[in-house]
């Protein structure tokens, strides 16, 4: 299997740092209302995104997700920039002030959101490879959604078709053990997610989301392997969300034991003991990288504070697209 190289372990930390300390002062920014409606942080889930979204072609194969959305679009080579003043709801936004918090959207990298409606993109995945296996592109789409999606009728309805028409997705259940303050076991029977790729006589894989060698390791193997057989493959993708489902998230489901003992296990933590048990690192870069990383971060709300807003005559602009 096609392990990350050496060189490869730094520059996924420093991702997986620079999508933690975003989210941290997203989190402050938000407590300190410098935008409002919703904000779900992805705290935790770092390794997801950048093991599975450096095993694609960027910009090349295509991505959809839910509105846990401010990090993945950064891995992709969205800048820190566009993604902050999105959520401040300015003009150089990515989608220009008018998407906010659940709606990142790039065309360029082929990042088709960012969806507010729980499950709302997994038809749409199977329609973007469904585009696929029609123009023969030799692309994959991966769609990311939570735990929480796989009881929706619309799940069930595209996997279904995209294990009849053999299409190119990865479906990527983001299991992070809770849907809002309910636990994935109180609605949901099965042990194994993975297993429900059964009834599709779809290939299902079970990955740790939380180590991020793994998880670049298995889903290398994946968009290879769906790439060449155009078939898709229903991943559960363990993981667990530090923080609360949104920004209003009283906690009350899980103990503080619970999630303390869950830190013991947080992706950054268990990347830096692979860095320092191969050496290839010490504590001071460590440092080094955090205090980069926090200017980066500084910098994008300085760019997003000082940017103007969307003027209103553009109000009715870039909201349908009309386009073959
Ligand atoms: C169709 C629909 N039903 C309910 C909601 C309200 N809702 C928002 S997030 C959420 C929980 C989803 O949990 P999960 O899919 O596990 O994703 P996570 O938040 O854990 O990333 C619910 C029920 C919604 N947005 N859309
Ligand atoms: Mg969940």
């Amino acid at each position: 299997m096609p392990a990350p190289k050496k060189d490869q372990l730094i520059p996924f930390y420093r991702e997986m740092l620079l999508a933690r300390r975003f989210e941290e002062r997203t989190g402050q920014l938000y407590v300190q209302q410098k935008f409002n409606g919703f904000c779900h942080l992805y705290i935790g889930q770092e390794a997801v995104s950048t093991g599975c979204l450096n095993a694609i072609r960027k910009g090349e194969d295509h991505v959809i997700s839910a509105y846990r959305d401010h990090v993945q679009p950064m891995v992709l080579g969205m800048t820190p920039r566009e993604v902050m003043a999105e959520l401040l709801g300015k003009s150089t936004g990515c989608v220009k002030g008018k998407g906010g918090s659940m709606h990142m959207f790039s065309k360029d990298l082929r990042y088709y959101g960012g969806h507010g409606i729980v499950g709302g993109q997994v038809p749409l995945a199977t329609g973007i490879g469904f585009k696929i296996k029609y123009k023969k592109e030799d692309n994959v789409v991966l769609c990311f959604l939570g735990d929480a999606a796989i009881n929706q009728g619309q799940f069930h309805e595209a996997l279904n078709m995209a294990a009849v028409w053999k299409l190119p997705c990865l479906f990527i259940i983001e299991n992070n053990l809770y849907g809002m303050g309910t636990a994935i076991n109180r609605t949901c029977a099965l042990e194994n997610l993975a297993d429900r790729a059964k009834g599709y006589a779809m290939r299902g894989e079970t990955v740790d989301g939380r180590d991020v060698v793994k998880t670049y390791t298995k889903m290398t193997e994946l968009v290879e392997w769906v790439r060449k057989t155009s078939e898709p493959v229903l991943i559960d993708m363990q993981t667990y969300r530090l923080r609360g489902h949104s920004m209003s998230d009283p906690g009350h489901y899980r103990t503080k034991e619970e999630v303390t003992k869950e830190r013991e296990r947080d992706c950054l933590v268990l990347l830096q003991d692979v860095i320092l048990s191969k050496k290839l690192a010490t504590e001071s870069d460590f440092e080094h990288w955090d205090e980069e990383t926090m200017e980066v971060v500084e910098d994008a709300i300085t760019f997003a504070e000082e940017s103007p807003e969307p003027d209103a005559s553009e109000i009715w602009t870039d909201v349908f697209v009309d386009e073959n």
